[in-house]
């Protein structure tokens, strides 16, 4: 919860900065990417500072079409040298996610951290974040209406972005002030369809790629599980993690399980999996990974093949 107490000591760190960055986790996803801007945007309009924002890694295609997507600058383009008064890290988890722009959070003077992922430690003196919200632009809701800021229609268009790309369109939403704070977006003037057309961003090779694997995937255990592969030649062209090999095979009726596996280099294979009312984050932990339950991840070092016969040996104990 944001307090009036929160509030006192951000507007005095933001007003008394002379220079600002604020950074979100590496390859960032709608909501970290979202969320460093919607921030940006609110310390300008409202205290009249310009913020540096940064990002490492790479930001997905799908996000290109995000209002002011060009403020947020590669890392390494902001000077070596520079300190900042504060650093403002949004939505990153735990300091490893940060990547390269931790640099800036070790020089700077203040850190403020706004974030929903549940860890052990913090990186800010000042820390906003609650595990509880669906999404950080939830919590930057929150803040705006605590501290009763001016909030344009960008804004509020950055912030929905955020929370239906964070919730796969509400779907992994656990509690319903979200929902609320969605209705108020709307009410203010966010229109969702245009957001949807702007997600719509990816580059032609990358459905037609994602296509062809769903396409050829292979169906075991009695088409209850489908195993998707990506080859290192393909995998170029993927925008982000499969989504659209996973979304079309989880469409299929009776399937229970979805594998993608993604042959990122010789020997280095991305494995996604989907468990449509199946918990599927055991498997990934026996792979060394881990994730949500129904939707987890793993990277293993090995060659495509064996990656691809040790699932099937995992998915025998639960599937018969
Ligand atoms: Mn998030």
């Amino acid at each position: 919860m944001i307090t009036q107490e929160y509030v006192k000591q951000f507007e005095d760190k933001i007003k008394n900065a002379k220079s600002i960055i604020i950074m979100g986790h590496k390859n960032p996803d709608g909501d970290a990417l979202c969320s460093v801007i919607a921030m940006a945007r609110l310390i300008e309009q409202n205290y009249d500072k310009s913020p540096v924002c940064v990002y490492d890694g790479n930001i997905p295609d799908y996000l290109d079409a995000v209002p002011l997507r060009k403020r947020v600058r590669f890392f390494e383009r902001v000077e070596e040298t520079e300190s900042f008064d504060v650093a403002i890290v949004v939505d990153y988890g735990t300091i490893k996610n940060i990547g390269g722009p931790y640099k800036f959070v070790e020089n700077a003077k203040f850190v403020i951290e706004i974030d929903h992922h549940i860890k052990q430690d913090s990186v800010g003196a000042l820390c906003m974040s609650d595990e509880k919200a669906a999404a950080t632009a939830e919590i930057i809701y929150e803040l705006i209406q605590t501290a009763n800021l001016k909030m344009d229609i960008t804004v509020a268009s950055l912030l929905m972005t955020a929370i239906i790309t964070d919730t796969g369109w509400f779907a992994f939403v656990k509690r319903g002030r979200v929902f609320q704070i969605a209705a108020d977006l709307v009410d203010f003037g966010v229109k969702i369809q245009p957001i949807m057309n702007e997600l719509d961003n990816k580059a032609r090779k990358t459905i037609i790629t994602e296509s062809a694997a769903a396409a050829n995937a292979e169906f075991l255990f009695h088409n209850k599980l489908a195993i998707a592969i990506i080859d290192s030649k393909s995998y170029k062209n993927l925008d982000g993690r499969g989504e659209t090999v996973l979304g079309l095979l989880q469409q299929i009726a009776g399937l229970e399980y979805v594998v993608l596996l993604k042959e990122q280099k010789e020997n280095q294979i991305g494995v996604s999996l989907r468990g449509k009312n199946n918990p599927v984050d055991k498997i990934a932990n026996e792979l060394g990974g881990g994730g949500h339950k129904n939707a987890a991840g793993a990277v293993v070092y090995d060659s495509l093949e064996n990656v691809k016969n040790k699932i099937i040996e995992l998915f025998k104990g639960v599937l018969k």
